[in-house]
């Protein structure tokens, strides 16, 4: 069996300070959790950045140097930068740190869809700031847009212009079928790496018939031109990334995608995110892979 590739997911657009005082958000706060679980066993770090004087998530190039440069510095990781950015951020907003970054690896979201969290984290009802309040009501307006035009713009920009290779976020089932038409057309090459996403509010719910689903539809669709990996959100990302690697595929975990380390503990850093599963995988006899090893399996420009 390949070894398993963990990505970790540091902090994310969607949660917000006043869910967790645990959440990175200043560059050195963001820096310093990246490290940390790259040495607790992450391959691969995905990265947002915020606005360090109240956490909004931000698209500033300017921001994300601030801690790029310092992680790069001291881990061999990978660095995984959104494209998918924020809650109403345009496309060219969101390209423009990666453009400026060109890193080895960047999210590519497989479609436009309603997007929320579900979980306790969204009934929050005291908060810090005024841009917090539509992260935690449901109901917003907002559309997280990623048309065919610009899935196919991000990697013209990114893939074929810097040698980026991608993480294509697969929310439901029709994002796998997005990405292979993108396949069909070439757009896109192997090895795909394909994050399938569970527990998302407006993608498909964390249910196991769902993940199994999941698989054996991009087995179908992709045969052996894929990397298979999973993260799901909230209180389903332990137990759903421990399935995705007793099943032979990847796991991605952090704060992004949960605030929580078990029931009714708050994670006090994504490290701990990190060594959780890490010990899971690795009392099933599963070996972690290092990012020299993920490089090689993701075929990445190192
Ligand atoms: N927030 C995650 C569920 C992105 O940054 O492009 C998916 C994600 C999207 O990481
Ligand atoms: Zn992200």
């Amino acid at each position: 069996m390949s070894k398993v590739i963990i990505s970790v997911a540091v902090t994310g657009a969607i949660h917000t300070p006043s869910m967790s005082d645990y959440l990175p958000i200043t560059p050195q706060e963001i820096a310093e959790q990246s490290i940390a679980a790259a040495e607790a066993g992450a391959a691969i770090i995905h990265l947002h950045a915020r606005d360090p004087q109240d956490g909004r998530p931000t698209p500033d190039p300017k921001v994300f140097m601030q801690f790029l440069p310092v992680i790069k510095q001291s881990t061999d990781a990978v660095i995984n930068i959104t494209t998918g950015g924020g809650l109403g951020m345009s496309v060219d907003e969101r390209l423009a740190a990666p453009l400026q970054a060109k890193p080895e690896m960047c999210s590519l979201n497989m479609g436009s869809m309603n997007f929320n969290i579900s979980g306790s984290a969204a009934r929050i009802k005291n908060f810090k700031y005024e841009w917090e309040r539509p992260y935690l009501e449901g109901t917003t307006g907002f559309i997280f847009r990623n048309t065919f035009k610009d899935i196919e713009q991000i990697v013209e920009r990114l893939g074929k212009g810097h040698g980026t290779r991608f993480e294509f976020e697969c929310y439901d089932v029709g994002h796998l079928y997005n990405l292979a038409h993108m396949l069909d057309r070439k757009v896109v090459e192997p090895p795909l790496f394909t994050q399938t996403i569970f527990g998302i509010l407006g993608g498909v719910g964390a249910e196991t018939r769902n993940l199994m689903f999941m698989k054996e539809t991009a087995d179908r669709l992709f045969g052996k031109d894929y990397v298979w990996s999973v993260l799901a959100a909230g209180r389903n990302q332990m137990p759903f990334t421990t399935m995705a690697g007793i099943l032979g595929g990847n796991v991605r975990v952090g704060l992004e995608d949960s605030l929580w380390l078990g029931k009714g503990v708050q994670a006090k850093s994504n490290a701990e995110q990190v060594a959780k599963i890490r010990r899971i995988l690795e009392e099933l006899s599963l070996e972690i892979a290092t990012p020299a090893e993920a490089r090689q399996i993701l075929a990445l420009k190192g």
